[in-house]
């Protein structure tokens, strides 16, 4: 995508496919309410009416064929969507009609909108930054409350909002940095420069702590389910997603297989995965399952780690510390317990006690701090830079006057990348080629 070519007006239907009660086809540029003259008939022309208004009557064809009755809501540019000149033409849901307004509209001089390119031009003129930007297509695509929620917040420029306020203190600390540069001998006392340095470190170690749970809110996470032969693994995954997806009997061995289900957990959108029990065999099948099931646990954000609490324990071989985080549970806690270990969380699958102090886990396990907090960072795009900003920062604190100065110009250059006011051509159509036509 390029930016030439702003000039000209565009036009697509911002709806999705299929047949549905009302359909809109969106035309953005300086001819839009020309382009919407030429086929709406009301009781005034589009281009004769004021921005914020709507005008009922009939879309037509080219020979003024009426196509279908319906709206043209008008918008007058800066105050659109796009900054620009806006039509939006409300039809009946329906493709066939869609698509004649919209060829129509490429008659009467319109080209075809590219991918996320409404939104691009509310980008370039200033009416959205890039990371809300992105929280548009979140919002577009989210699927769970807890995506809908992030990327509203990300539309408020709550993210900006908290970005600036870390700039603010770096760009304290190099200004002071740079009067002692200039003036030597009047001297900067060292907390002027250390302290808010400090305080910027922090605020983005604690906006990083949501990148992951930014992510996890937006595209979900995978959840594995680990433990020796028998702990109840199915049993528990059954109880989970509500029906017998998977298979359980008393017999050791039971799912060799992987297999996955998944469920929204407390607004998030997961993924469970069930595994073959982990333990040494002969069994050729059995053997391939084992070896599935401890790379399924390396692989996913957070691992559940099942052990049978009715018989002798039987330690799991998952390395601590590196890794997914693992939530223990201690299954099968309608029977006589043959250990207890206040670490695990007590869980029966087939009394359905424990499972709310389980999901309770889960939700702290992935979105943690970050649920209670404000703004998130929701791609890696943003995480990127939040990350390669508070590099910068680390390098200056420990640099000589002059060096850090550098780091410091280095680290505003990356949060201002994060919100999108300074970023290459490249990544800013990278951003918006995700998006769908329309949009
Ligand atoms: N009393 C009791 N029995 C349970 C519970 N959960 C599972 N079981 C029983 O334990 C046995 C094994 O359960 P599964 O869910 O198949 O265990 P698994 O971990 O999937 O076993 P494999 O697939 O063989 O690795 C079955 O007979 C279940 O009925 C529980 O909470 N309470
Ligand atoms: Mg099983």
């Amino acid at each position: 995508m390029t930016r030439s070519g702003l000039s000209d007006t565009i036009a697509a239907i911002a709806t999705a496919p299929g047949s549905a009660g009302v359909g809109i086809v969106r035309v953005s540029g300086p001819d839009a309410l020309r382009v919407a003259d030429g086929l709406f008939r009301g009781r005034r022309a589009p281009s004769r009416t004021p921005g914020g208004r709507f005008l009922f009557g009939h879309l037509t064809g080219d020979h003024g064929e009426i196509l279908d009755e319906g709206l043209c809501l008008i918008f007058r540019g800066p105050r659109s969507y796009t900054g620009e000149d806006v039509a939006e033409l409300q039809t009946h849901g329906s493709p066939a009609v869609l698509a004649r307004v919209l060829a129509r509209t490429l008659e009467l001089g319109a080209r075809p909108a590219r991918p996320g390119e409404f939104t691009l031009r509310a980008y370039l003129s200033g009416r959205l930054d890039l990371a809300q930007a992105e929280a548009v297509l979140n919002l577009i695509e989210a699927q769970t409350d807890a995506a809908r929620r992030q990327a509203t917040l990300g539309l408020t420029g709550a993210l900006a909002g908290r970005v600036e306020g870390i700039a603010v203190n770096v760009t304290r600390t190099l200004a002071a940095l740079q009067a002692m540069l200039d003036y030597p001998e009047e001297g900067v006392p060292d907390e002027d420069r250390a302290q808010p340095l400090t305080a910027a470190a922090h605020d983005l170690t604690e906006l990083l702590r949501t990148a992951r749970a930014g992510q996890v809110a937006t595209r979900g996470a995978r959840l594995a389910l680990i433990g020796r032969p028998n702990a109840g693994k199915s049993s528990l995954l059954n109880a989970l997603v509500g029906f017998e997806r998977s298979i359980v009997t008393p017999l050791a061995g039971t799912t060799r297989d992987y297999l996955e289900e998944g469920l929204e957990l407390a607004g998030v959108p997961v993924t469970l995965v069930d595994t073959a029990g982990i333990r040494d065999t002969a069994d050729a099948i059995e053997a391939a399952g084992v070896r599935q099931a401890l790379s399924l646990a390396g692989a996913a954000d957070l691992i559940l780690a099942l052990e049978d609490g009715s018989a002798p324990r039987e330690p799991l071989p998952l390395d601590p510390g590196s890794g997914p985080r693992v939530i223990r549970v201690r299954t099968k806690a309608d029977l006589n317990p043959a250990w207890t270990d206040p670490g695990a969380l007590d869980v029966s699958a087939v009394k359905g006690t424990g499972l709310n102090d389980l999901r309770g886990a889960i939700r702290e396990a992935l979105l943690g701090d970050a649920a209670r907090g404000e703004a998130w960072l929701t791609t890696e795009r943003q995480a990127d830079a939040a990350r390669r900003a508070l590099d910068h920062i680390h390098a200056a604190e420990h640099a000589p006057d002059d060096l850090a100065s550098y780091e410091l110009e280095e680290a505003l250059r990356a949060l201002a990348e994060l919100t999108g006011r300074d970023v290459q051509e490249d990544i800013v159509d990278a951003v918006f080629r995700n998006f769908c036509v329309g949009k």
